[in-house]
């Protein structure tokens, strides 16, 4: 059996007829077939959306109507915790408990928009004062329409929400392209708002590869506004698509985010936010703290403990208890990874530990904990993401060329300071040029807090009122008193 599209509240084939398999990565060997979508699916599937769009009921109802909808949304997918983080560690490889965080967050994102949108209600007109008296002026929100939004396979269920639950709370209607690589919990949101009723063509759901099925929504021209995460190639393509129809965008892209750690910091802490910061998700994560800056005094004995600890971390396949590293996402992914790791040897960077495939596993695309030191910074390991558990270490003498270092990147995404002194940690955060700062910890993510990226990083914020504020116009209605003349 293949899962097909949902579209404009149907199940429907692919019109090529054509499927594709999704790969379970600790086995290698194949787990669903899905339909592959092309461009006459994305028509069809952004045709509903227009439809739901322009008469339908979902930018028509309250604030609070729609709040209901994604509560019961989130609802369905918290009854369904297990199966859903089951489902996402066949399709994507990581750990259970990790699988069941981002289950548990994808609900909780429903959860906080829910809220939001009950709140637009009250707050969606704000009276402006323009001193003159003859005028009377508002600005009122209103949803930007159809949004199309492009997944990647990292965060395959949270991704999909981090831009569901803002679009659908706003008031528009969307097409969601989950990444080839995962697209099984993106199948199952699809059951889980036909379970909650969602009027039919509020959100559809096409499955296919990029330039199949992605490039033909981003550059649909009944699509409003296009949602991306993934890598700055495509990124960039994106925003040459939608640049012909000046359709709005927001994207998140790659990252190579520093986490800079001084001499005052607890050593045992250093290591635990090190080991989380680049071994979580295997290091498939945007805002890996990849490059490790730690203070002359302090580096030798810190190397000494993160290599031990990296030596520990307990690899294997992620339903197993314990497992603190599962398999890269496919086989591209493990092959970009090697290469990096042999490009990095190549440019004079020192192996202090990991480089290859654990000995005692035999199929899945698995690569140990890897720590390069001595890097060059010109080398490509160091400036380039490889999105892998991969980290390069490096010694600085002062806070001053630490920033310099963390800075010279053409990401912007992330970045971490690690000190007792906190003056000084509020100092560094002020200075390092990215979008996210951690203070004494790397990774903690809320949905309330805003997300995106300096520099290639991205343009724009997902998460908070932010991420909200991306599916929203801003209308200015301003009227004339003639009693009052001007
Ligand atoms: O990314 P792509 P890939 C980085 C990471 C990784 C690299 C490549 O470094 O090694 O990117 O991964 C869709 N038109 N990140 O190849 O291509 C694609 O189908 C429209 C960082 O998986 O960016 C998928 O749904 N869409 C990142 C999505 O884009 C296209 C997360 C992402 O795929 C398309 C993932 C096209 N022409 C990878 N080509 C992060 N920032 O979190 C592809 N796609």
């Amino acid at each position: 059996m293949t899962f097909n599209h949902f579209i404009d509240g149907q199940w429907q084939p692919a019109d090529s007829q054509q499927s594709f398999v999704t790969i379970n990565p600790a086995t290698e060997q194949p787990i669903q077939s899905v339909a592959a979508g092309n461009s006459v699916d994305i028509d069809k599937a952004v045709k509903a959306a227009r439809k739901a769009f322009d008469h339908g009921p979902w930018p028509r109802l309250s604030g609070k109507q729609r709040g209901a909808y994604l509560r019961k949304i989130a609802d369905l997918i918290n009854q369904r915790l297990d199966e859903l983080a089951r489902l996402e560690v066949t399709d994507n490889g990581k750990p259970f408990p990790e699988a069941k965080w981002d289950i548990e967050d994808t609900a909780g994102c429903f959860e906080f928009y829910a809220a939001l949108a009950e709140q637009m209600d009250e707050q969606d007109s704000e009276t402006i004062d323009l001193g003159e008296p003859a005028f009377t002026s508002k600005a009122i929100k209103e949803p930007v329409g159809v949004a199309g939004a492009i997944i990647p396979w990292n965060f395959p269920m949270l991704m999909a929400a981090w831009k569901v639950a803002p679009a659908l709370a706003a008031g528009c209607t969307m097409v969601l392209k989950p990444s080839e690589v995962t697209p099984l919990t993106a199948i199952a949101l699809a059951e889980i708002v036909e379970q909650a009723e969602l009027p039919a063509g509020v959100l559809n759901i096409v499955t296919g590869t990029g330039p199949e099925a992605g490039q033909p929504l981003a550059e649909h021209p009944d699509v409003d506004k296009m949602a991306f995460t993934g890598s700055v190639p495509t990124g960039s393509r994106i925003m040459s698509m939608a640049a012909n129809q000046v359709k709005n965008i927001s994207l998140e892209l790659g990252g190579k985010s520093p986490l800079i750690i001084f001499a005052d910091t607890d050593i045992e802490q250093a290591v635990e936010w090190i080991m989380f910061g680049i071994f979580w998700n295997q290091g498939q994560v945007c805002s890996a703290t990849s490059r490790v800056l730690v203070e002359e005094s302090l580096y030798p004995q810190l190397l000494e403990r993160l290599t031990e600890e990296a030596k520990k971390i307990t690899i294997g396949e992620g339903n197993e208890s314990g497992v603190l590293l599962g398999p890269l996402v496919n086989e591209a992914q493990y092959q970009k990874v090697m290469a990096a790791i042999e490009r990095g040897q190549g440019e004079g960077a020192k192996l202090v530990c990991g480089g290859g495939r654990p000995e005692h596993l035999h199929q899945g695309y698995y690569v140990e904990p890897t720590i390069f030191t001595e890097v060059p910074e010109d080398s490509w390991i160091w400036q380039e993401e490889i999105f892998g558990p991969v980290v390069c270490v490096k010694s600085f003498t002062s806070e001053e060329q630490a920033v310099q270092l963390a800075n010279d990147s053409r990401f912007g995404l992330a970045g971490a300071v690690m000190s007792n002194d906190l003056q000084r940690c509020d100092r560094v955060a002020c200075a390092l040029r990215a979008g996210i700062i951690w203070i004494n910890c790397s990774q903690p993510t809320f949905v309330q807090a805003p997300w995106g990226g300096y520099k290639q990083s991205g343009i724009g914020r997902e998460l908070g009122h932010w991420g909200l504020n991306n599916y929203l116009e801003t209308k200015q209605i301003t009227s004339y008193d003639p009693q009052q003349r001007w």
